[in-house]
């Protein structure tokens, strides 16, 4: 049977879910709004809305979500006709299970009608406002983390404060009229995979809102909570084929299930003056300070995962499971985390670091996901500073080698130049891939692909480009990419 051939999953239609299916079974027309989500993407309903689901099942109905697509209305043309709800297909070589999540009940499109989501955002009820907006949603400069002035969306929004586009706006506004209002500020939680992600929040949306007035700058900077976050899942893109089994496995159709992973973590600051639900209950951990936990999950899970990506992608492997069985790929990567990695960690007293390397690795061999390196390999300008750099940084402060961070580093800038190692175009696909054109376009040596990168402030930082062990170092992992190709030069990578 294929997917056409159900009913399409909605309220109406839950009772027909295959009984091994989970379902929500509280009252969801009882459940309140106590949450904004920007970003509505399949990690954050694989992840903040599964965890969610179970406080509203526990019976606090205070903490539904509403949804908002910054940009596409693809999610909410999926979602609405299933009245929010969706499956959760959680996926490893032992089979599949699955759970339909009620706890999302509406998804707005912002810019169909800002205003709409400014309402929401600005109801009293409303205590958090959390976002996954990837990385380049922060519009930020990456290398410095602080707020683009020049970026487009940013321009904009000053310009219009009332009618904003990006995340930083709207958050902006609504905290501003709130204020007006007299009603508090809800709290702001950054679920994206950034160093010091609340604080990099933080620095972006008072610089914004400094830039508007300064009162309000100081406003916000002296009342609002901006807690930190680490949040782990692997959440590959959903495919036609995997709709298909979700519908044949659940009995009914679901226009968007997310796939995903039986691991799933999620570290938090507990700093949330206006409440929060009780996550903890569910499997959240709370802590006074994140900072070791997104680091090591920063440097040792998407580090890995980045160069896995490009040397993967580069070497004609199509996902991360494949890649993991090529010769030599799980030992670079178990060396890079034993050697390059873990030394520059700050200690977790009590955390066996070993075993968590052990089960990433094991994590990046699930068969059943198929994970495509293309996909991590999007918007690398935007994710190598705290994946890959920061970690060579500490390095080179510690005197120490980093030649598999830079194979890594080496293998985006030969993956950037969107041509493959047979000469066919790469879609690359980032916020300065015309940039990158540019600055590459007719250089074929390592030396000149060099230079070209590292004149990219934004991404090295004003450091790394006149650090001779840098250039040496990733300038010699590239010029044996370059001469050998990805496949070869990881597989006589001496360990
Ligand atoms: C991945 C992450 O696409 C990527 O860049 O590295 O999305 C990764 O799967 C998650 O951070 C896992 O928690």
């Amino acid at each position: 049977m294929t997917s056409t051939e159900h009913d399409r999953l909605s309220t109406a239609t839950l009772h027909r879910l295959a009984k091994s299916v989970d379902q929500p079974k509280y009252d969801r027309g009882r459940v309140r709004l106590g949450i904004v989500h920007l970003g509505i993407g399949a990690f954050h309903r694989a992840h903040q809305a599964v965890y969610t689901d179970s406080v509203l099942a526990s019976g606090d109905n205070r903490w539904g979500i509403l949804g908002v697509s910054l940009r596409s209305s693809d999610t909410r043309d999926a979602l609405e006709p299933q009245d929010g709800l969706y499956t959760v297909a959680t996926r490893d070589g032992s089979g599949d299970s699955f759970r339909v999540i009620g706890s999302i009940g509406k998804v707005l499109v912002a810019p169909e009608n800002p205003e709409t989501v400014l309402a929401a955002m600005i109801d009293p009820e409303v205590r958090i406002v959390s976002l996954t907006v990837t990385e380049k949603g922060y519009c930020y400069s990456p290398a410095s983390a602080s707020l683009d002035e020049n970026h487009v969306d940013i321009v904009h929004d000053l310009a219009n404060p009332a009618t904003p586009r990006s995340a930083i706006g709207f958050i902006v506004e609504a905290l501003a009229r709130r204020h007006a209002n007299g009603t508090e500020p809800f709290t702001l939680l950054s679920c994206d995979n950034l160093p010091a992600n609340g604080e990099t929040l933080k620095r972006v949306v008072t610089r914004f809102a400094e830039l508007r007035d300064a009162g309000l700058g100081q406003f916000i900077r002296a009342t609002v909570a901006f807690p930190s976050t680490m949040v782990d899942r692997i959440v590959p893109a959903t495919t036609d084929a995997d709709r298909t089994a979700v519908a044949d496995a659940t009995g009914l159709a679901d226009a968007w299930p997310i796939m995903t992973e039986p691991f799933t973590q999620w570290v938090v600051e507990d700093h949330f003056p206006s409440g929060r639900p009780e996550w903890e209950k569910f499997g959240v951990t709370f802590v006074e300070n994140v900072d070791a936990f997104e680091l090591m999950k920063l440097r040792l899970l998407n580090g890995s995962h980045s160069t896995l990506a490009y040397l993967g992608y580069l070497a004609g492997h199509e996902t991360v499971s494949d890649v993991m069985k090529a010769e030599g790929f799980n030992a670079l990567i178990e060396a890079m985390m034993d050697e390059e990695i873990s030394p520059t960690l700050p200690p977790l007293p009590g955390f066996d670091l070993d075993a968590y390397k052990a089960q990433l690795r094991e994590r990046f061999r699930n068969p059943a996901l198929r994970h495509r390196t293309w996909q991590i390999a999007m918007d690398g300008s935007q994710k190598l500073p705290q994946r890959l750099l920061n970690t060579i940084r500490k390095r080179l402060e510690q005197k120490q080698p980093f030649d598999r961070l830079a194979l890594g580093v080496a293998g985006w800038m030969r993956y950037a130049t969107a041509l493959d190692e047979n000469g066919k175009p790469i879609d690359v696909r980032d916020p300065l891939a015309n940039e990158f054109k540019q600055r590459t376009e007719g250089k074929t040596s390592a030396g000149e692909l060099l230079d070209a990168y590292l004149g990219l402030g934004q991404i090295f930082g004003q450091d790394l480009p006149g650090n001779i062990e840098f250039r040496r170092t990733v300038g010699d992992a590239l010029e044996r990419l370059l001469k050998e190709g990805a496949a070869r030069t990881v597989a006589g990578t001496k360990l």
